[in-house]
């Protein structure tokens, strides 16, 4: 058992932890260095380890590691959530003020207004200034609990000294825009689709189920309103949002005073730029009655306050111009334009590819290839064209005309009675693209389980596969989107998926699709090639030689991978880390067994991520950087920066032939006589 003093100990840590904590990552104030907070959270965890009786659910060792949620908590909500009714000029906020005025008659009001911070609202519930909750808002009926996520966020208190006995904080978590890019480079780097913006990044951010994921994903969060409290002595939101700081909460310090709606509209005015040089998105000013009595007074209809509006900033506009106007086929078959764009920046993200919807949206605005363009993006995500700069026209610009053939099948494309839509006519064309991809993922090809035609439906439908290579970068967070696909559902099918990467060139080669090739063709064909290099690289003549192959098959075969797009495809499934190559089983156990690997620099042979797959099948961890946990380093051509520090560590390097001789897969040149997996 603990004595007196350890508890002692360890309670006066605990407050100097959270006072620094507070200083450093609140304050952007520290006090003491990095090495002096270290020690004493170190000396923390020690006491806790030798006693772990003592550890508290609010102590600050506690942020990372609670209990990973099963299936995010589904809460549903015993007042519908307050949203805010939204205003796009100064006419609409004078409007405002008069409804205001009317309602309370008076004159006298003062209003605040805040930055409107582009993220997710929470729901922080407090026990004895604990922290027990913490809640999304989700649709505004049923909010999802993501509480072990939220403890994550340095910025919030997991204690609150001298905090009323319930309490409730309410804010804006968000991800800042140098958080926000630089998972989107490493997310490039793997593969991963990158999120849109950095409202999805923190939302798919505290969807994880592992609260270390969170924790790695630098949140944040603003406080500016409080939900069902008991015993806080504040009037005014002037006064509440210096008692949330009071509270050791981050308040953005950005809010203003007005006592009239023309200083309301200046203090808008004052933000619309520069609002763009600050490290977090906004979409709007917030304004607020500041008197809490004309609040109540006030009142709110069935889901607004009646005392606050939004004011939303009209979306950023980029120019740039029309290089194409692309016709892409849809699920159903519906011919669907789009703009390729000369890459151009616009609210963060560089814009290629605005949609052009239909040939009715393209008369009325009358884009043309060549074509200037204004550009925005809809929603914030999607870009759309907003409008044609008609006089830098060269007169060159040709009318854009709908194709009177599929793209996809050469089939005849019509438009269909009363719709906007142009439609192939073939009715086997739209299927073949979900065929291909349905047949993938089948049991006798690359057996992705979960991955049936229901769910590649919606897949399709939500654009986030185009080809079998899209499986692979799938995001557990993103797939959320499809319909009856909850957390666990979601992981299960990224798992399934990286899973099968492994299977080997005579399942991938069957999976492809390619016509007259079955199963066994595709064994015969390993067993004779080994590599997918070597059938792309071989002739009809010697494919045809194969035992067991006939000029039918390969003549298709030497059709497929003489076609580009399917070349494409294949540099895609390797860049995704699908083993192209002959797959047997090895005798000699795994030979990256207990590894925590690092690549680093190109490889000849292979590709990095299928380089990393080969390892994971062989037993082996891999890592993205060198950590002091790294056992290996495979170092390629042009090494750089991971190899220095390998070597500084005294890590076992290896070269390339090194690993594929440790791997089994003897390269290329060598005679090696030792066994070979592939
Ligand atoms: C549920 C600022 C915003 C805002 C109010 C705001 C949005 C709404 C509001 C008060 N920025 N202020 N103020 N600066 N984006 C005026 C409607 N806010 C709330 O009542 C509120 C409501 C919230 C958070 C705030 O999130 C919850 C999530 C789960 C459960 C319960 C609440």
């Amino acid at each position: 058992m603990a004595s007196e003093d350890i508890i002692e100990r360890a309670e006066a840590l605990r407050k100097e932890i959270r006072r620094h904590s507070y200083l450093y990552y609140v304050l952007d104030r520290p006090e003491i260095t990095d090495f002096e907070f270290d020690k004493m959270y170190r000396e923390l965890v020690t006491l806790e380890a030798e006693h772990p009786e003592i550890v508290t659910p609010d102590s600050p060792t506690q942020r990372v590691g609670g209990k990973a949620s099963d299936d995010f908590r589904k809460v549903r909500f015993r007042k519908p959530m307050l949203s805010l009714t939204n205003v796009f000029n100064a006419e609409e906020l004078r409007e405002f003020d008069r409804r205001v005025k009317a309602s309370l008659g008076t004159d006298e009001v003062e209003y605040i207004t805040e930055l409107k911070i582009d993220g997710l609202s929470m729901n922080l519930v407090y026990e004895d200034g604990r922290l027990v909750q913490g809640l999304t808002r989700g649709d505004g009926r049923v909010g999802e609990d993501v509480t072990a996520n939220v403890k994550t966020i340095r910025t919030i208190p997991l204690y609150i000294e001298n905090a009323p006995p319930y309490m409730e904080i309410r804010g804006e978590v968000y991800m800042p825009r140098k958080s926000f890019a630089r998972l989107n480079e490493e997310r490039d780097e793997a593969g991963l689709m990158p999120f849109a913006n950095c409202r999805n990044a923190a939302a798919g951010s505290l969807r994880q189920l592992d609260p270390h994921v969170t924790a790695a994903r630098n949140l944040d969060f603003f406080a500016y309103a409080i939900g069902e409290t008991e015993g806080l002595d504040v009037h005014t939101q002037e006064e509440l949002l210096r008692q949330l700081a009071a509270f050791h909460f981050r308040v953005n310090p950005n809010y203003r005073k007005w006592d009239s709606i023309e200083g309301v509209i200046e203090g808008v005015g004052e933000w619309a730029e520069k609002r763009r040089t600050l490290e977090y998105d906004t979409d709007g000013m917030v304004v607020k009655v500041n008197d809490f009595r004309q609040q109540d007074a006030l009142g709110a209809t069935v889901k607004d306050p009646k005392w606050a509006t939004a004011y939303k900033y009209p979306p950023e506009e980029a120019v740039t111009q029309v290089e194409h106007i692309i016709v892409t086929m849809g699920r159903t078959g519906v011919l669907t334009p789009s703009a390729d764009l000369a890459p151009v920046r616009l609210a963060g993200t560089t814009v290629k590819r605005a949609t052009l919807h239909n040939l009715d949206f393209i008369r009325e605005k009358d884009i043309r290839e060549g074509d200037w363009v204004r550009i925005y993006k809809a929603g914030e995500i999607i870009p759309e064209v907003a409008a044609v700069l008609k006089e830098k026209r060269t007169g060159k610009e040709p009318e854009f005309q709908m194709p009177e053939t599929c793209p996809v099948c050469g089939g005849k494309v019509e438009r269909v009675e009363g719709e906007a839509a142009y439609r192939c006519m073939n009715p086997r064309c739209g299927g073949v693209v979900r065929e291909k991809l349905i047949h993938f993922a089948s049991r006798d090809a690359m057996d992705i389980e979960g991955l049936g035609p229901s769910v590649v439906d919606s897949l399709l439908a939500c654009g986030l596969v185009k080809d079998p290579a899209d499986f692979y970068t799938l995001d557990a967070g993103e797939l959320q989107q499809l319909e009856r696909m909850g957390e666990k559902r979601a992981a299960n099918l990224v798992a399934a998926a990286a899973d099968s990467r492994g299977r080997g060139l005579a399942k991938l080669l069957f999976a492809l699709g390619i016509r007259f090739l079955g199963a066994k063709g595709a064994e015969l064909l390993t067993e004779k090639y080994h590599t997918i290099e070597a059938v792309m690289a071989a002739d009809e003549a010697s494919l045809q030689e194969t035992d067991g192959i006939g000029k039918v098959i390969a003549q298709s075969v030497y059709a497929y991978f003489h076609d580009e797009r399917n070349l494409e495809l294949v540099r895609k499934l390797q860049q995704a880390g699908v083993v192209t190559a002959e797959v047997k089983e090895t005798a000699e156990g795994a030979a990256f067994a207990g590894e925590r690997a690092v690549l680093t620099g190109k490889l000849a042979s292979m590709g990095r991520r299928e380089a990393g797959e080969i390892i994971r099948r062989l037993g082996g961890e891999v890592q993205s950087s060198v950590t002091k946990t790294t056992t290996l380093v495979i170092a390629g051509t042009d090494a750089g920066s991971k190899l220095e520090k390998a070597r500084a560590q005294g890590v076992t390097i290896l070269t390339e032939d090194e690993f594929l001789r440790r791997a089994g897969l003897a390269p290329a040149a060598s005679e090696s006589g030792e066994p070979s997996l592939f």
